[in-house]
């Protein structure tokens, strides 16, 4: 219905959203769905939402059971980058508009969604890179270990390799990397051996601020100061890692921000209309040390 449809005319009332969550794997993600599910009820706009419990193959169940209820829109966030072409060809051949949220896709066949809303991973790389370089700069052996976001998944595969676009340095030495897959038990266990297997540990490099906060607890375990005898650096800003970094126990954190739900609403309402939206639309982030995130922290809602 145009402007004189009157109401119940096709306005955006009438919208029916299916959105394909990740889960609920870190704090992040926590923010990300309350954004997402308070942005469509404000706009007055349905939104069948799924959590796929961290499983692609749970998110495939739910985009065909958005498919065969005929939604207007499919939005979702992939668990992992590959092994989505049959099912978004699915979609487009049911004249479904897919928006990619948050994690992209690795299909070369970009007519297959309409935008994909989200970071830029590997930018978020290379600032935690750059501050590294700037934190270490007057030192000669740095030990590294990485624990990385879940295996395959975009941000997991960016946030590495922007790291290493800049510590480039040889007297860098990664000497361990393993996925946490994003948790806070993952990052605790897996931080946990790689303190058993090495002897000198100079900086953990965390995908994402839960995975640093375990990583925190296993360094205190093993009797070990964080921030000061092993310094670290993450992803998010989320409060928990706000307030980690605010007390000194993390020493830089890159945002990410997972406050995606408006320009979600309005980029669903566009392509449902039949407009053209932009095919990248990217999410505006800053990065904070630890006196920042004590003037932040006060203010900061997730
Ligand atoms: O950094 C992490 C979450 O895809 C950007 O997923 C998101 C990442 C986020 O589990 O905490």
């Amino acid at each position: 219905g145009g402007p004189d449809a009157g109401s119940g005319g096709g306005g955006t009332d009438d919208l029916i959203v299916g959105f394909s969550q990740v889960g609920a794997e870190s704090g992040w993600r926590t923010a990300n769905t309350i954004s997402i599910q308070g942005s469509f009820k404000a706009a007055d706009i349905e939104l069948k939402f799924s959590d796929a419990q961290g499983k692609q193959e749970n998110q495939i169940k739910a985009i065909r059971s958005y498919i065969q209820q005929g939604v207007d829109v499919i939005a979702f966030s992939p668990v992992v980058e590959s092994g989505w072409d049959t099912v978004l060809g699915e979609a487009k051949a049911a004249g479904i508009p897919v928006v990619l949220t948050d994690r992209s896709v690795d299909s070369t066949d970009d007519t297959l969604y309409e935008s994909f809303l989200g970071s830029d991973f590997i930018l978020e790389g290379e600032k935690a890179g750059d501050w590294v370089n700037t934190e270490f700069a007057d030192a000669t052996d740095v030990k590294v270990v990485e624990l990385q976001g879940t295996t395959g998944a975009a941000p997991a595969n960016d946030r590495a390799e922007g790291f290493r676009n800049k510590v480039t340095d040889p007297k860098f030495d990664i000497v361990a990397t393993q996925t946490g897959d994003f948790t806070r038990a993952g990052g605790k266990q897996v931080m946990e051996a790689f303190l058993k297997a090495n002897p000198k540990i100079d900086l953990v490099y965390a995908h994402n601020d839960d995975m640093g906060l375990g990583a925190i607890e296993a360094i205190e375990a093993a009797g070990l100061v964080p921030g000061k005898d092993i310094k670290i650096v993450t992803v998010d800003a989320v409060k928990d890692g706000m307030t980690a970094l605010a007390a000194g126990k993390i020493n830089f954190i890159v945002e990410c921000s997972p406050l995606l739900g408006d320009q979600l609403v309005d980029i669903a309402k566009k392509v449902a209309a039949g407009e053209t939206v932009e095919k990248r639309i990217v999410t505006e982030e800053t990065t904070f040390d630890q006196e920042q995130a004590k003037a932040a922290l006060p203010d900061r809602k997730y």
